[in-house]
């Protein structure tokens, strides 16, 4: 006997609003949590989100002066960064963005607009969400090839901090990397392993997910200097000033974390921090080595089922 999963992408609607929060009753350490201001537009931006269904276009937003802003002021900031260390498929798609989404240091691009070019390259979707989601539904939307993604900003006061998922973290940090047909089946195949799993097993994806959509790192080889380099392809370092280049500089004298081969088996374990830079990271021979390892791992959980992804229906079906 399974647990009810969603087996057609529509039935995302089902899951998409169950939000963790409002979507605006921000904590007491919020930078915006005294600014009524930036309050009452996280309320307007929220409801955009929970009114989208799945065969909607999604709401284009009119964002404000303040709000660009603070993208423009991430995007410089983070510009010089991405050159150094982003992997190659992210600065490819970068590329592409610029050219096909309105990607640009001072436009904050359309979700609608990224979310038609993915379907386009990848076959993969962004869909508006007001907040956080439950590590289930959330992994449940990847099954689909959806990714849940917020479409208001950090608070203008700190441009290089946000506790919470916002534009900057979804189109700079995520987006791109959904432009790449591995990194896409990559986290589709966490997806799919999340259906109907255990409540135990979720939490072991949900670590896998943040060890490499969030924070991987993957080998590249440098021509110039002639050996192997790293280079990131998780979205909380190509969207996080400091700790970017903090995970992939090589200085020896400087402080710096512990780096292991990517193994699922052991990220499926791994605590972390969520406050500060990650103590450890994991190492991926290339985006296809870290799919592939994910895949055998996902088949090797002990489940009464495999789910499988049909693209010509979009419906997921087991056997
Ligand atoms: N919800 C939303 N809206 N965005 C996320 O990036 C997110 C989430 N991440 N829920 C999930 C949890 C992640 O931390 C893992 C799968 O637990
Ligand atoms: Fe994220």
């Amino acid at each position: 006997e399974v647990n009810w999963f969603p087996r057609h992408i529509s039935e995302l609607d089902m899951i998409a609003n169950r939000t963790l929060d409002a979507g605006s009753d921000l904590e007491a350490d919020h930078p915006g949590f005294y600014d009524q201001n930036y309050r009452k537009r996280r309320q307007e931006l929220a409801d955009f989100a929970l009114n989208h269904t799945w065969n909607k276009p999604i709401a284009e937003i009119k964002y404000t002066e303040d709000e660009i802003h603070c993208w423009t002021s991430v995007w410089d900031q983070m510009e010089p960064l991405w050159e150094k260390f982003a992997c190659t498929p992210y600065l490819r798609s970068l590329e592409l963005m610029k050219e096909h989404c309105n990607y640009t240091r001072t436009t904050i691009p359309q979700q609608k607009d990224i979310s038609i070019f993915l379907e386009s390259t990848t076959n993969f979707h962004l869909r508006p969400v007001a907040g956080l989601l439950t590590s289930r539904d959330f992994l449940n939307g990847l099954a689909h090839r959806t990714f849940f993604c917020t479409q208001y900003i950090r608070h203008h006061s700190k441009p290089l901090y946000t506790p919470e998922p916002d534009v900057v973290h979804e189109l700079l940090g995520h987006a791109p990397m959904f432009a790449d047909t591995d990194f896409c089946d990559f986290s589709q195949e966490i997806g799919l392993a999340s259906l109907g799993a255990s409540d135990e097993d979720i939490d072991k994806l949900a670590r896998c997910y943040w060890f490499t959509v969030e924070f991987g790192l993957c080998k590249e080889y440098d021509p110039v200097k002639g050996k192997d380099k790293m280079t990131a392809y998780g979205a909380g370092l190509l969207s996080s000033f400091g700790e970017l280049e903090y995970a992939c500089r090589e200085n020896e004298n400087s402080e710096k974390p512990m780096i292991v081969e990517w193994d699922p088996k052991r990220a499926a374990l791994q605590e972390f921090p969520i406050t500060t830079y990650q103590p450890l990271y994991f190492l991926a021979d290339s985006l296809s080595d870290a799919k592939n390892k994910m895949r055998k791992y996902c088949e090797d959980l002990p489940r009464p089922f495999f789910a499988q992804y049909n693209y010509q229906t979009q419906t997921v079906f087991i056997d």
